[in-house]
């Protein structure tokens, strides 16, 4: 029990990367895991928001979208603000048409530049 609990503070990377307030989608590599919720959904035409936590906690995070089938970005550019410990949050994303866009999360860590992508459809 006790060699348990030494082994969990040794080795915190191996901790849950978590993202309290409901489900998330979850992207990993061998170095980080994205955990991001949009808030408060996707949809056409509508702004939204991204939670978005980092784990272990980077030195930056940019996000962004295009629809990689009509090689067109989003008309507004979003703004993300760190919250500490990892969490961000990204503000005024739209998806202005249907279909499949991708989620662009660009991650500055100690080891280098990391890209995520996340394909998503929107009706
Ligand atoms: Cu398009």
């Amino acid at each position: 029990m006790r060699l348990a609990a030494l082994l969990a503070l040794a080795a915190p990377a191996a901790l849950a990367c978590e993202m309290p307030g409901g489900p998330a989608e979850k992207l990993q590599s061998a170095t980080h895991t994205i955990l991001y919720r949009a808030e408060p959904g996707l949809g056409v035409g509508r702004h939204f928001a991204l939670a978005v936590a980092v784990c272990p906690p980077p030195k930056d995070v940019r996000v962004d979208a295009w629809m990689p089938d009509h090689r067109h970005g989003m008309n507004y550019r979003p703004s993300i603000a760190p919250l500490g410990d990892g969490r961000y949050r990204a503000d005024g994303l739209l998806f202005h048409m249907p279909g499949r866009w991708e989620f662009l999360f660009e991650v500055r860590g100690a080891g280098g530049t990391e890209r995520f992508e996340h394909s998503v459809r929107v009706e």
